[in-house]
């Protein structure tokens, strides 16, 4: 049996910042599994865990494996890791839909360079909100939907917001252009209330990755599930059955993964939700991959922290 754990960092296009936290670069871990690879890459300022906590116990999982145990890590990144090194990955079928596109910058810098992306902008497009001053925010907002009639807007406040900050903002908005408003507060009952009120269509993402209490309400439109975040896959293919119970769209999310995680959530983005764009377009803020010609990871991005025999 090979396992293996391995160590990289890959730089970002431009500093990203995560809740308060400027990162100019991306760490992260891959675990082999004889040939199978999971990728383990917490994200600081969303994961509750570090990456050397993340190091740690998968250390400690390969040595259970290496013994012939079975390991039940606890850390949601590491259980997404294992999982997908473990997993039998059926040939994908149906293509995807193209990820939507994420916009990232300051509202008044995409503002001034409007001529060099707007044109490339499809018909469905993300923005993080509750970053930058509310007029600004909202100022790009109307120029999206003047200059492109048939957008829908997904627009994230990583719960930035207070119920009463969100309530104004969401009276700026015209309810037909938003696909959703993700986690517009840090708690679902102040969600719920804004949405009540104003009609707007909302989804949850962090939320439902911290666990909070959430309800099925008229707005709530789609479970936002990002796997380095939940952890294994049987706790989110509960949500992806509960989703579908609900008739709640499923939107498969990247948290910044490398290319090897990246594709896995692509073929689990296909398997549980093969109609609905995924939200995978953190790729493109990656300067580089770790994937060579074959496909393969190449061991020249990798530092190796373990490998048996
Ligand atoms: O706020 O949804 C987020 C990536 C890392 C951390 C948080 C978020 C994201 C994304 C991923 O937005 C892309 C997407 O969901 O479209
Ligand atoms: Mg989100």
């Amino acid at each position: 049996m090979t396992l293996a754990l391995y160590r990289y960092q890959l730089p970002f296009t431009q500093p990203l910042t995560f809740h308060g936290k400027v990162e100019v670069a991306r760490e992260g871990l891959l675990v082999r599994i004889d040939d199978g690879w999971g990728e383990i890459a917490p994200l600081p300022g969303f994961s509750r865990e570090s990456l050397a906590e993340a190091k740690s116990e998968s250390l400690a999982c390969l040595a259970q494996l290496a013994k012939g145990q079975t390991p039940a890590p606890a850390l949601p990144s590491v259980q997404f890791g294992f999982d997908c090194a473990r997993r039998v990955w059926p040939v994908q079928t149906a293509p995807l839909p193209e990820p939507y596109p994420l916009i990232q910058g300051a509202p008044q810098e995409l503002l001034k360079h409007w001529k060099n992306w707007l044109h490339h902008t499809p018909d469905k497009a993300k923005l993080k909100v509750a970053r930058y001053p509310m007029r600004d925010e909202l100022a790009l907002i109307r120029l999206l939907c003047d200059r492109l009639p048939n957008l829908k807007l997904v627009l994230d406040a990583n719960q930035g917001w207070t119920r009463e900050e969100a309530w104004t903002f969401c009276g700026h908005l015209e309810a037909n252009r938003i696909e959703y408003l993700e986690d517009l507060c840090a708690d679902f009952d102040d969600i719920a209330f804004v949405a009540e009120r104003t009609g707007m269509p909302v989804a949850i993402d962090e939320l439902l990755a911290q666990g909070k209490p959430w309800q099925p309400i008229p707005q709530l439109k789609a479970l936002v599930l990002k796997p380095t975040l939940l952890g294994s896959l049987a706790h989110c293919e509960a949500l992806v059955a509960r989703a579908r119970a609900l008739r709640l769209k499923v939107i498969v999310s990247s948290c910044f993964e490398s290319g090897v995680g990246l594709n896995q959530l692509f073929h689990l983005a296909g398997e549980w939700a093969p109609d609905q764009a995924p939200g995978l377009d953190t790729r493109r803020w990656l300067a580089s991959d770790l994937l060579g010609a074959d496909g393969q990871p190449d061991p020249a991005c990798l530092e190796t922290l373990y490998l048996s025999d």
